[in-house]
């Protein structure tokens, strides 16, 4: 069977001043659809890895460890996600500089640094997300998280159960986005299963039409964007995102959570409804509950 990819569509595109509050809640917002701004960064700062040296402090990370041919297995076969290693962002550089990052499939992934030197270099544009667009952070400590990788990496397609935006530092990001009534085009992990729910277990780029057939309809609503430092992406909570680090070197973006607004958008569909539910509980209750149901099954 062949994979069918159709053009992919384009996201809108406008600058700061072109995209007005009310403009983004009317267009955007509302409805949950992605928009870039091209010149969202008003400072010119590389955030290349001196620069991340110098910036980040001496504390520890948590990096996502994959392994060595991880991504070569079909993801049905995957038994987790990842494991997790902690190191200071001054060994994490050594590992992008010497290679073993992108052949081990390191990932410095999801780390909150609201309270570095580096982040105080975006302060202005973190004021014009929130005061200007209005967004809210879900948790004020960890409103900005860190992610930097080798180019190449790719993380696997999910969705998130925030409103998210993604700022470019250094290097760029091809993002791949599929809306939320795709979702079940994409065969998503079931509710009690090896990886969460909120994972597809169809690899994109290589899909397995065999096992995954109607991935082709989900091609039709494909759509694509490559940002450049300096640009951001507002990804609404359940469009399914794979992001793949491109070009040589190396990629470093920072995103945020934010809270979803209008609330009913997180009820499109069953499994928002289900992360809602479980995010009002107690983190620990769920995962245990998540591993006890699992254990039952097998
Ligand atoms: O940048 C990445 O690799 C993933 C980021 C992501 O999934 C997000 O911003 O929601």
């Amino acid at each position: 069977m062949t994979n069918k990819a159709s053009t992919p569509k384009a996201i809108d595109r406008f600058t700061k001043i072109e995209l007005t509050a009310e403009k983004f809640d009317k267009n955007y917002r509302i409805p949950g659809r992605p928009v870039v701004v091209t010149d969202f960064l008003d400072s010119s700062i590389d955030w290349n890895l001196d620069f991340l040296r110098r910036h980040l402090g001496e504390g520890k990370f948590a990096v996502r460890d994959y392994g060595e041919g991880h991504f070569d297995a079909p993801r049905n076969q995957w038994t987790k996600y990842c494991d997790h290693v902690q190191m200071s962002i001054h060994d994490f550089a050594t590992h992008i500089t010497d290679g073993s990052a992108k052949k081990r499939n390191l990932y410095l992934a999801q780390n909150p640094i609201g309270e570095t030197e580096a982040a105080k270099t975006i302060a202005d544009e973190m004021r014009f997300l929130t005061q200007v667009l209005g967004f809210e952070p879900i948790i004020p400590e960890v409103s900005l998280n860190l992610w930097l990788g080798p180019a190449g990496h790719a993380e696997p397609l999910h969705f998130d159960p925030g409103d998210g935006t993604m700022m470019l530092l250094h290097g760029q990001k091809k993002v791949i986005l599929y809306p939320p009534k795709q979702s079940a085009n994409l065969y998503p992990f079931g509710f009690y299963d090896v990886l969460p729910f909120w994972v597809s277990q169809v690899n994109i780029e290589d899909p397995d039409l065999g096992e995954h057939p109607n991935f082709n309809k989900a091609q039709q609503d494909r759509y694509e964007v490559v940002l450049s430092p300096g640009q951001v992406l507002f990804i609404p909570t359940q469009w399914w995102h794979e992001v793949v680090a491109e070009g040589e070197g190396y990629v470093c973006s920072c995103n945020c959570f934010w809270k979803v607004k209008p609330l009913n958008r997180k009820f499109q569909s069953l499994r928002g409804a289900v992360l809602f539910a479980m995010n009002l509980l107690p983190w620990h209750w769920v995962l245990r509950f998540n591993r006890f149901i699992y254990k039952f099954k097998k």
